[in-house]
């Protein structure tokens, strides 16, 4: 090798030392995809959008996550399951408690019917060592719970008029995939078909079941009205969203920006509620509008739901009754 030859690579070699060990450390990104069964502008996806900026900021750029809504990405059992494989398809979801539940079992009991007296006691329940509990179980099964999201009450919806507890005997009513929820319409003298979110429309209109159950926004962004008109507001659950992240996946962020991200969506939730309060309302002043016929049962016909889900607490284990026992003492 001529003289000149060396000299000059001497100096790049030189130089590319000098850059490695005094220049700026390497920029390491990540880019997450977030699977959303709600169409844009939902509540939930305004929320995850939130998420999704705040948790860019904070990271000075260097992580981003892309919102996949209106189940892009699959319905949300099927979301969930590529979350727990962590194999990149999909790496956040956002989804109900209810099909989360059968994903950690302990978490089963936070979907109880007539569990929590109002929103605000649902807050204070999830916001409590009880939330933190629910959120530190979902890593046994490979989750990484992010946040809590609001999401009002169900009531049930038929394609028949419906008034009373004894109108739902005999009838067929869609559920989430979720054991609770089977047992629940069970208690009801009706029959459970548990299908994904996204049949439940021609489902309804082929007459495969009679209804189905789900708050005020949820009813009217699918168009469940216009084949189940009659909607009686017995108001049995309260179950709260929750977004979660691929253990396997979160494991390869470093731990300040794992942080970062996990603030970033707790500061969304505030604004998720806000925008589910307002929705909430909309939706329900515009179903009754689009034709929906809504009935108030008298606070005795609703006690007369909450009585016949009663067995429902009595088939809880041991360590489900205590936690019963500790939501029921939450102010
Ligand atoms: C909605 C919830 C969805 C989905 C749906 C359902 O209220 O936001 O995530 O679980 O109910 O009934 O399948």
């Amino acid at each position: 090798m001529k003289k000149g030859t060396l000299l000059v690579l001497s100096a790049l070699v030189i130089l590319s030392l000098v850059t490695v060990s005094c220049g700026a450390p390497p920029l390491e990104t990540y880019k997450f995809k977030l699977a959303e069964t709600h169409p844009k502008d939902y509540p939930t996806e305004k929320a995850d959008r939130r998420f999704a900026e705040l948790a860019n900021t904070a990271t000075g750029g260097k992580f981003t996550v892309d919102v996949y809504s209106a189940k892009q990405l699959g319905e949300e059992k099927a979301a969930l399951e590529q979350v727990q494989l962590g194999a990149g398809v999909v790496d956040i979801t956002r989804v109900s408690l209810s099909v989360f539940s059968s994903f950690v079992k302990e978490t089963e009991v936070m979907q109880l019917p007539y569990l929590y007296r109002s929103q605000e006691h649902m807050w204070n329940v999830l916001n409590s060592p009880i939330g933190a509990q629910m959120a530190a179980a979902c890593e046994k099964a490979n989750f990484v719970f992010l946040c809590w999201y609001e999401s009002g009450s169900r009531n049930f919806y038929t394609s028949k008029p419906v008034a009373t507890v004894a109108d739902l005997k005999g009838m067929k009513i869609r559920v989430q995939q979720a054991p609770v929820m089977v047992s629940m319409v069970e208690s009801l003298g009706a029959v459970a078909t548990p299908l994904d979110f996204g049949a439940v429309y021609t489902a309804i209109q082929s007459k495969t079941v009679d209804g189905a159950e789900n708050n005020w926004p949820s009813y009217l962004s699918t168009k469940h009205y216009e084949v189940a008109k009659y909607l009686i507001v017995d108001e049995h659950t309260r179950v709260p969203e929750i977004m979660v992240v691929s253990k396997k996946v979160f494991d390869r962020v470093p731990k300040a920006m794992q942080d970062l991200i996990r603030k970033a969506a707790q500061d969304s939730v505030t604004f998720q509620l806000q925008q589910w309060n307002d929705y909430e309302k909309v939706a329900e002043a515009e179903v009754k509008k689009l034709g929906a016929i809504i009935t108030v049962p008298t606070a005795e016909q609703k006690a007369a739901f909450q009585t016949a889900m009663k067995p429902l607490y009595d088939k809880q284990s041991p360590e489900a009754q205590k936690v019963i026992a500790a939501i029921q003492a939450i102010k």
